[in-house]
C-alpha cells in the first residue's frame, strides 16, 4: 500500500519547523516541509512568544506540505506551561508570556500562602518550576488582561484553534499547568477555585488520538491542503510525543529527551507522589496510553547554545564540530557547575555566568572555550546520571538501557559522557522523535500503527540509532558529581 502522509507542526523553543511523515507498514520516512527562526520579543520590560509569527510560519509548511503531496491530517506540538488568553469573542489578548520572563521570580510563596507546596504536589504530582502555569496565574492576578479573559489555551491548543475554530485542552500539556489533578487526568475544580481563577477559563481536557477538527476552510484555502483536512489532538506536549517516539523495546529504559531543555525520566503506569518524590523534584506528566513521565528537568543545552550567542556576539567561533574536537581534549573535570542553578535560566552572557558559579564555588573558571564546553558537558552528563538514578530509585525501578532522543542526540561528546557517568549502554536517536512521536499518533489514529510498542518498533527499525557503551571510571564520575551536589 502507498504509505500515508502526515503533517507535524512541532515549535521548539528557538526554532518551529512542519515535518512531513510518511507511514507505511514498514517505513517511516520524515522530511522537513519548512523551517522558521523562533525569537522571543522582549517588550515593554517582558518577554514574549511571537505566536503570530510562530502560526504564519505554521501554514508556510502546511503550504509545502500541501504542495509536496498533501497530508491526510495535521498536529501540533510545542514546548508546555505557556498560554494565550482568548477574551468573549474569541480574539488572543496580548501575546503569550515565555516561561524564562521572569516575572514569576516570586510568585510561588504566594500561592503556597493557599495551596501549601506538599498538596499542590500530592494532587497535581508536579515538579517545582519557577514558571509553572499555576504561577504565571499567580503573577497575572488582578491584571486587566486576566479579567478580560475567558478562555485560556496552551500554545499547540491556540494554534489548533485558529487551525480549526474548536477549543480544548490536550491532556499531556494540560499536565504541565500544576492545575491538573494527576489522579483524574481532569482539571482540579478544587484548585482552581482556592486560587481565584474562573473555571470557565479551562477547556474540556482532549486526549492524544482524538480528532480536533477540520480545518477552517480559509485556512484550507490559504494553505492548498484539502478541504475538510483533519486536525488530529496529538501529545501537544513536545517532551511527550518524543518520550512516545522512543525507540524502546523492553521496560527497563530510562529515556532523555535532550534539547534546549534535559528531560531525563521512565515512563510509569502510575504516579509517584511521595514525599521523596517531590523532594527530589519530580514530576509526573502525563504521556500518552495512561502513562505518566516521571522525570526531572535539567537545564540542557541551552547552557550551550546561551554559550555559543554569546561568543558570536563577541566575535568568537561557534562552529560546533571543532569546539567539540577541541573539548574532547580538553583536561577533565577541571570546573564543573550544578547545571540547574537558578542563575542559569534567563537569556544572557552564559559564559561570564559559568565562571562566576566556578569562582564562587572555589574552582577556576574555565580557561578557554574548549574548556568552557568541556565544563557544560561534563556538568549535563552528570545532571543526567544523578537523575536517572534517582528516578529509578524512587519508583523502585531498574534501569538497563538509556534512550537519548532529541537534537541532543547529534552531539556525540555528550552521548558518550552520559553512558560512561551512568555505567549503562546509551542509544542515541532519533533526532526528531518530537516530530515522529506527533506522527506516529496522527498514524495510529487513522489504524496505521497498532499501539504504543508498535510505535517504538517502528522507530527503531526505520531510524539512524548510534550505541554507546559505557567505558571510563565509574568511581571519578561519582566522585565528580558529588563536587556539585550531583550524587
Ligand atoms: C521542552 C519543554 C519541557 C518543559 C519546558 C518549558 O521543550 O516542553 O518539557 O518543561 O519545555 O515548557
Amino acid at each position: 500500500a502507498f504509505p500515508s502522509a502526515f503533517a507535524a507542526a512541532d515549535l521548539g523553543a528557538t526554532s518551529g519547523r512542519v515535518m512531513v511523515g510518511r507511514v507505511g507498514p514498514a517505513n517511516l520516512d520524515l522530511s522537513e516541509a519548512h523551517r522558521f527562526a523562533n525569537r522571543p520579543v522582549q517588550v515593554g520590560g517582558s518577554l514574549h512568544w511571537d505566536v503570530l509569527g510562530l502560526y504564519q510560519g505554521v501554514l508556510d509548511g502546511l503550504r509545502e506540505a500541501a504542495r509536496s503531496g498533501g497530508v491526510a491530517s495535521v498536529g501540533v506540538d510545542s514546548w508546555a506551561v505557556d498560554y494565550g488568553l482568548l477574551d468573549t469573542d474569541g480574539r488572543l489578548l496580548g501575546n503569550p508570556h515565555h516561561y524564562r520572563d521572569t516575572r514569576t521570580q516570586d510568585t510561588a510563596p504566594r500561592v503556597w500562602d493557599t495551596v501549601p507546596a506538599e498538596e499542590l504536589y500530592r494532587v497535581t504530582g508536579l515538579q517545582h518550576l519557577p514558571f509553572n502555569t499555576v504561577f504565571q496565574l499567580a503573577a497575572a492576578r488582578g491584571s486587566a488582561q486576566l479579567g478580560a479573559a475567558r478562555t485560556l489555551l496552551l500554545i499547540p491548543d491556540l494554534l489548533v484553534h485558529w487551525l480549526t475554530g474548536t477549543v480544548g485542552a490536550e491532556l499531556t500539556n494540560a499536565s504541565t499547568t500544576a492545575l491538573l489533578d494527576a489522579g483524574t487526568g481532569t482539571w482540579s475544580g478544587d484548585l482552581i477555585g482556592r486560587l481565584g481563577l474562573d473555571p470557565r477559563l479551562f477547556p474540556p481536557i482532549r486526549h492524544p488520538g482524538e480528532l480536533a477538527g477540520p480545518l477552517l476552510p480559509e485556512v484550507a484555502r490559504a494553505t492548498g491542503l484539502a478541504e475538510g483536512t483533519p486536525v488530529v489532538t496529538v501529545a501537544s506536549h513536545d517532551t511527550a510525543s518524543a518520550v512516545a517516539a522512543v525507540p524502546a523495546d523492553r521496560p527497563g529504559f530510562g529515556y532523555i529527551s535532550c534539547g534546549t531543555w534535559s528531560l531525563a525520566g521512565l515512563e510509569l503506569d502510575d504516579p509517584v507522589v511521595t514525599e521523596a518524590s517531590r523532594a527530589a523534584n519530580f514530576t509526573n506528566e502525563r504521556g500518552i496510553d495512561g502513562t505518566f513521565r516521571f522525570l526531572r528537568n535539567i537545564m540542557g543545552l541551552w547552557l550551550l547554545s546561551e554559550t555559543l550567542r554569546t561568543w558570536q556576539a563577541e566575535g568568537l567561533p561557534t562552529d560546533l564540530a571543532p569546539l567539540l574536537a577541541r573539548a574532547a581534549e580538553a583536561p577533565r573535570f577541571a570546573a564543573l557547575i550544578d547545571p540547574d542553578a537558578p542563575e542559569f535560566m534567563a537569556p544572557g552572557d552564559m559564559p561570564a555566568r559559568i565562571a562566576a558559579y566556578c569562582e564562587r564555588t572555589g574552582q577556576r573558571a574555565p580557561a578557554d572555550q574548549a574548556a568552557m564546553v568541556r565544563c557544560i558537558l561534563e556538568s549535563l552528563a552528570l545532571a543526567h546520571r544523578a537523575t536517572l538514578r534517582a528516578a529509578a530509585e524512587l519508583s523502585g525501578r531498574d534501569l538497563d538501557v538509556v534512550h537519548l532522543v532529541g537534537g541532543g542526540s547529534r552531539n556525540d561528546l555528550l552521548c558518550q559522557f552520559t553512558a560512561d557517568a551512568l555505567g549503562l549502554p546509551v542509544v542515541a536517536g532519533p533526532t526528531e522523535a518530537t516530530a515522529l512521536g506527533n506522527i506516529l499518533v496522527q498514524a495510529r489514529a487513522h489504524g496505521l500503527v497498532d499501539d504504543r510498542a508498535a510505535m517504538r518498533r517502528l522507530v527503531a527499525g526505520t531510524q539512524h540509532l548510534r550505541h554507546y557503551r559505557p567505558g571510563g571510571d565509574q568511581r571519578a564520575w561519582a566522585a565528580a558529581g558529588a563536587r556539585v551536589g550531583l550524587a
